[in-house]
């Protein structure tokens, strides 16, 4: 069927504002593609389980302060610690759908006045995603699907802001998504942009470093 044990898997990335169904969307396309005998894993950042992510998540629900600059490197810091494992599992064939990455981080920190090429730049070396999904949200939508909890960042303002930074990080692995359909519509379109991208992953090409 194509899923030798020699082909790599393919580095999926999803993107958008807070409530626009990233987290959603992944769970229904890892089990899309469990069904269908790949082998795939879904993974989050940030991932909350390690010493860094514990002061991140500590950040996010108000309960510790930190510098922009230092909230910064330590969300990047938290996708360095897992790179390696990373591509390990990218290079024995397993897919990684994976719930933000790199691309929240320059647009939730740019989106408080830190400079484009400052907060690119601790993320030059981790592995550049075959394709980013984006789901494209107004944030006043984002801000009617409620939910919006208590974290930091959850705020209409601050999304119309990261919502500008976001549209400046397109390039040519992005697939931007109306997130505004009916999720079967979504889901079907992600199924399809994953499996070509698998595809391709697949016949050989090959993975990459950010920024390219
Ligand atoms: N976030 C996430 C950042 O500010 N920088 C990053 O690098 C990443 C990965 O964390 N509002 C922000 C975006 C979210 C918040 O993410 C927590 P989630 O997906 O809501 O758990």
């Amino acid at each position: 069927s194509g899923c030798n044990s020699e082909s790599r898997g393919a580095l999926v990335v999803l993107e958008g504002l807070d409530r626009s169904g990233k987290t959603s969307q992944s769970s229904r396309l890892l089990k899309y593609l469990e069904g269908l005998g790949h082998s795939v894993e879904l993974w989050r950042f940030p991932d909350r389980s390690t010493n860094v992510g514990q002061m991140i998540s500590s950040y996010l629900s108000n309960k510790s302060q930190l510098d922009d600059h230092t909230i910064h490197l330590l969300f990047s810091a938290n996708r360095w610690e897992k790179r390696s494992l990373m591509e390990t599992k990218l290079k024995t064939g397993t897919t990684l759908i994976v719930d933000r990455y790199s691309y929240s981080g320059v647009a939730f920190s740019s989106a408080k006045g830190l400079g484009d090429e400052w907060c690119k730049a601790p993320e030059i070396g981790l592995l550049a995603p075959d394709l980013v999904l984006y789901l494209d949200i107004q944030p006043e939508k984002a801000a009617e699907r409620g939910g919006y909890g208590d974290e930091k960042y959850e705020q209409l303002e601050f999304q119309r802001k990261v919502a500008q930074c976001y549209q400046v990080l397109h390039d040519a692995s992005w697939k931007i998504v109306d997130a505004c359909q009916p999720i079967e519509d979504i889901e079907k379109q992600l199924q399809e942009l994953v499996l070509e991208c698998i595809m391709a992953c697949q016949k050989g090409k090959p993975l990459a470093n950010l920024w390219s």
